[in-house]
């Protein structure tokens, strides 16, 4: 595998030719895309529409696991494209249940809602967890709550920044749905007191990733496992990105060995082909749910379904999760190595870490610019916080390869 040809310098990558095709009057405005204009892509590499190749280090924030087309996946899309690709819900069809069972088996839990995108999976294990506190645990009507942890990101829905904690996620979309309590991140404590009798649910990443890969202590997790059934709740993991390998696990809680009650699943489950998500859950919880209570035109269809199951398959030979794990070490060495030069701080487990970048040195933005001159895709988060996130296929020739331009970016 190459190193990404030396590409020009960001003036070029601005050039107005590489952006044709791209800018448009009619697209709403509601992202500042770095300026590239990719055209076509295979694992780990991108292509721009002028031919320059890239190395993607944002993965589609974790939503491209296996790198781009890979070809289990891609085999397993051709494949159902040629028989089926939606029926609704109104009827059965062959893909759904062998999906629905190797998820289960994949995850530990019972039973699997399948939706499409991370927030529907979000807003589903909310409706879910409240239908169970009325049904099963005796919440009075319209009175439970679910506390979250400050810096979440759960998605983009009005109920979803109705709990954020983020003013520009939030402002301009009031009125808010309430029924939430929002507690300090990795703070036993203050969870503690925040749940009461009307808790139907905790919902937490077990790694914060927008808010900057933050890993709570050791511990935290287990905390989070033993309070809620302590008092009864539910505890929900939102796993939308830092589940299916992500972390050098199958899951991220994996690593404290803590089994939730309610599990979300969205982003690598599709394999960057189909948006796929789903909800995993102990029986008790799903069965809450009866025929007409929620649903969705193409949750779980075919095409999705056939993908979903390909990358399930994918992560039961744990080859994924061991690459991020062993090759996570040669980033965590890599990003040890450039702390106080250029790195302020960073979080890193598996191949996934937030890095601080000394904003001195720029923007998060401003470094992600300059290593997109270098041949790089990063995304800058809050700050001068930029997110690495490669494809697990990503080898560790390649991997070094983007340290040493990290280095040469910020040295
Ligand atoms: C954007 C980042 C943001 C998620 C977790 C649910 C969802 C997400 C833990 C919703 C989605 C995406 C959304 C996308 C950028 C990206 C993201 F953290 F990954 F970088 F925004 F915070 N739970 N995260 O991370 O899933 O509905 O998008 O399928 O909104 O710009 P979705």
């Amino acid at each position: 595998m190459t190193t990404p040809a030396r590409n020009a310098p960001a003036g070029d990558a601005r050039s107005s030719a590489g952006l044709i095709g791209a800018e448009t009057p009619v697209l709403a405005h509601n992202y500042h895309p770095l300026p590239v204009v990719v055209a076509r892509a295979e694992d780990v590499w991108v292509e721009d529409v002028e031919g320059r190749r890239y190395l993607d280090m944002l993965a589609g924030y974790s939503a491209l696991n296996f790198g781009h087309r890979h070809p289990v996946l891609t085999e397993a899309a051709h494949r159902q494209l040629d028989r089926l690709t939606l029926t609704s819900r109104a009827f059965h069809h062959d893909q759904l249940a062998s999906f629905a069972s190797g998820l289960a088996e994949l995850t530990g839990l019972d039973m699997v809602l399948p939706m499409n995108t991370g927030a529907e999976a979000v807003e589903s294990g909310i409706k879910l967890a409240r239908k169970w506190a009325y049904d099963v645990k005796g919440v009075p009507a319209d009175r439970a709550t679910i506390v979250v942890a400050a810096d979440n990101f759960h998605g983009r829905t009005t109920t979803i920044v109705s709990f954020s904690t983020d003013e520009t996620a939030r402002n301009g979309f009031g009125p808010f749905t309430p029924g939430f309590r929002i507690v300090p991140f990795n703070d036993l404590a203050a969870l503690e007191a925040a749940v009461d009798e009307t808790t139907a649910a905790v919902l937490i990443e077990p790694i914060q990733g927008e808010a900057g890969v933050i890993i709570p202590d050791d511990g935290y997790l287990t905390g989070v496992r033993e309070l809620t059934r302590r008092a009864g709740c539910l505890f929900i993991a939102d796993e939308i990105q830092s589940g299916l390998g992500r972390t050098g696990r199958t899951l991220a809680v994996d690593h404290e060995s803590v089994l939730p009650d309610v599990l979300l699943l969205g982003k690598a489950l599709g394999g960057g082909i189909v948006p796929v998500s789903a909800v995993v859950a102990r029986r008790e919880v799903m069965n809450v749910l009866h025929p007409g209570e929620h649903g969705s035109t193409f949750g779980g269809n075919p095409l999705a379904a056939a993908v979903g199951s390909a990358v399930v398959g994918l992560l039961a030979t744990g080859e994924y999760q061991r690459r991020a794990a062993e090759l996570g070490e040669v980033l965590r060495a890599g990003l040890t190595d450039l702390t106080g030069r250029g790195v302020t701080g960073f979080r890193a487990r598996g191949l996934w870490a937030g890095v601080d970048v000394d904003p001195s040195l720029g923007t998060g933005r401003r470094i992600s610019e300059r290593l997109m001159a270098e041949g790089i895709l990063v995304k800058d988060t809050h700050g001068s916080t930029i997110r690495l996130a490669p494809p697990l296929t990503i080898t560790r020739e390649v991997l070094e390869s983007a340290l040493a331009t990290l280095e040469k970016v910020l040295v």
